[in-house]
């Protein structure tokens, strides 16, 4: 074997674990609480290579709006759907977008982006 081909067989085999890592190792979940103002809360989550953070606590009975901030120019982000909300939001619309949620009741509401890559969640408890 040359020395390219060892060079190649090295570099497809890093290559290859920096695929799964970003695929497949957990990356590590932040949380967020919301901020109570007048009986409303609100708590915003940057949209930028993902949610940060990707998971906010709601508390139960106040009515809440999440604010999405996006500073990705990537398609892949440019959108977020709560589908047990029928919600579908263009985030590119406008600088930040706000999505209600419903804190009638405790629950988990779960996001994503467009094509079911980046995922976050909304707990209401
Ligand atoms: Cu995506």
């Amino acid at each position: 074997m040359s020395i390219g081909q060892i060079i190649s067989i090295i570099i497809g085999l890093i290559l290859i674990g920096f695929i799964l890592w970003w695929f497949f190792a957990p990356h590590k979940e932040n949380t967020g609480e919301a901020t109570v103002v007048d009986d409303e809360q609100t708590a915003t989550i940057v949209v930028n290579g993902g949610y940060s953070p990707s998971t906010v606590v709601l508390k139960k009975g106040v009515p809440a709006q999440v604010n999405f901030d996006l500073k990705d120019s990537t398609a892949c982000l440019s959108h977020v759907v709560f589908e047990q909300l029928g919600v579908n939001e263009d985030l590119t619309k406008q600088p930040i977008t706000s999505v209600n949620i419903p804190t009638d009741k405790a629950g988990t509401y779960n996001f994503a982006c467009g094509m079911d890559m980046f995922h976050g969640k909304v707990i209401v408890k």
